[in-house]
């Protein structure tokens, strides 16, 4: 039997996702289309950045990528989602625990692994699963709970296929376009609550999270994110478009040589909800749940790159908090620029010093040559060349930065940081891929090839 490549069904479902949010998110699809324009103008003007994205991870990968986010209420929503998820080769890589930044959740991110994969179709989605056990009032917590374990979340024709997936080890053509749209129905947006507009407003008021992961049908996809070559541009444009931007851009400045992640969104938007009162009929309410958001990706750091980058992060917060008004954005950015000088801004020193993981490969010139001769006198010749390896996770800080914007002020209780990815592998059903060792494992690859090619070539 021949089934449809996992690479495949992730193109047509994010496509079809993609759709939906636009239908239903009418400002995402401004945004999308301002970041495709400003992309092609970065690009026409940047030989630079055009060749090496052609070197690292094609030009045609730019305007489709995205990512999106959910949020679950139960261990068994997390553990059927990871089956979903690999149905169209997205596996859990990297642990966030977001308790440390005031909210009640931790978190994976299911994403194509390989590097063909990420090449084919770079959608991934960032899935956060509710800690109610957080919760200091043990009523509300409870009444959650008890609402949470009766919904039920995907379809009866999902379910079945991704068993019949599993059982073959596949799903055949016949069955990829119901499987996508089946499985698109756990992340539709509905605007009937299960629940009345009293309780609603408790567990708002515990935390707007919960609020929103409790009260619905189900883990409405809460944003979709294009990749912008331009983020300050972007951010700079959207009040132009109509379009409120959060305060500040999160994670790094921007610099020459650009480092992980940087990420802005657009503040989401008041909808109406109607809530199913006691005497039967429905009540007007509103939620925040849904914003357009945009990411620009720059190279993963080793641990040792990494360390810094959290160290000068957290000495920039301890300068300044951004204000969630933005009456200070334009100081925390210029603190953040400050305080990033730090960062050694060539890729040569960056390299040199191993705060990033790069990609080798054999020059032109090189690939005539004959050496025996280690990686750095390769390089020396200029028989191998390097470039950066992109950083295709997240990043917690930002994320929450991401989260808070998007819940309003009105926060909620404190919630004492309590990490436990144990807890969260047990609800999954799998441990998550460690990212540092998946990106060394990428670069070692690379080296290895690089010489073995030369001896390949001696040999000849
Ligand atoms: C997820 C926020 C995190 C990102 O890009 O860091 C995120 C959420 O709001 O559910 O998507
Ligand atoms: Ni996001």
């Amino acid at each position: 039997m021949s089934f449809t490549n996992p690479d495949i069904i992730r193109q047509e479902f994010s496509c079809a996702m993609s759709e939906m949010f636009r239908q239903e998110v009418p400002a995402y699809g401004v945004l999308v289309d301002m970041v495709e324009e400003i992309n092609r103008v970065t690009l026409e003007q940047n030989d630079e950045l055009k060749s090496e994205l052609g070197h690292t991870d094609g030009i045609d990968r730019i305007t489709e990528e995205r990512h999106g986010a959910i949020r679950l209420g139960t261990a068994e929503e997390l553990h059927t989602m990871r089956r979903l998820f690999a149905v169209m080769g997205m596996f859990p890589v990297g642990y966030y625990d977001l308790s440390v930044a005031g909210i009640p959740v931790h978190s994976t991110a299911f994403r194509p692994v390989d590097r063909a994969s990420l090449a084919a179709n770079p959608f991934r989605v960032f899935t956060s699963l509710l800690r109610l056990d957080l919760v200091k009032d043990q009523d509300l917590r409870k009444e959650a709970e008890e609402i949470l374990a009766t919904r039920k979340i995907f379809t009866d024709g999902v379910l079945a296929l991704i068993e019949k997936a599993e059982a073959q080890g596949g799903l055949a053509e016949d069955d990829t376009d119901s499987f996508v749209k089946e499985a698109l129905e756990t992340f539709r947006w509905h605007s009937h609550a299960r629940l009345d507009l009293a309780l609603f407003d408790r567990l708002v008021k515990a935390h707007r999270l919960i609020a929103d992961v409790v009260s619905f049908q189900g883990p409405h996809i809460n944003h979709l994110t294009p990749r912008t070559l331009d983020i300050d541009t972007v951010q700079a444009t959207m009040p132009e478009k109509g379009i409120d931007p959060k305060a500040v851009i999160e994670g790094p400045p921007a610099r020459q040589c650009p480092i992980l992640l940087r990420q802005t969104s657009f503040k989401a938007l008041s909808e109406p909800v109607l809530f199913k009162q006691e005497n039967g009929e429905w009540a007007e309410g509103h939620h925040t749940a849904r914003f357009g958001e945009i990411e620009q990706r720059g190279v993963a750091l080793t641990p040792k790159g990494r360390d810094l980058y959290d160290a000068l992060l957290t000495k920039t917060r301890e300068k300044i908090l951004p204000a969630g008004d933005g009456s200070n954005s334009s100081d925390y950015m210029q603190t953040l620029a400050d305080v990033f000088a730090e960062f050694p801004d060539s890729w040569e020193e960056i390299r040199k010093q191993g705060l990033a993981y790069f990609q080798y490969f054999i020059t032109e010139k090189g690939q005539s040559a004959q050496s025996s001769a280690q990686l750095e006198d390769l390089i020396a010749e200029g028989l191998v060349a390097y470039a950066p390896v992109v950083y295709e996770d997240f990043l917690p800080v930002s994320a929450a930065g991401i989260f808070q914007s998007n819940l309003g002020d009105d926060k909620g209780e404190n919630f004492t940081p309590d990490s436990n990815q144990k807890i969260f592998e047990e609800a999954l059903g799998s441990t998550v891929l460690d990212e540092f060792a998946h990106y060394a494992r990428i670069e070692k690859e690379s080296i290895d090839a690089c010489l073995s090619g030369f001896k390949t070539t001696a040999a000849a």
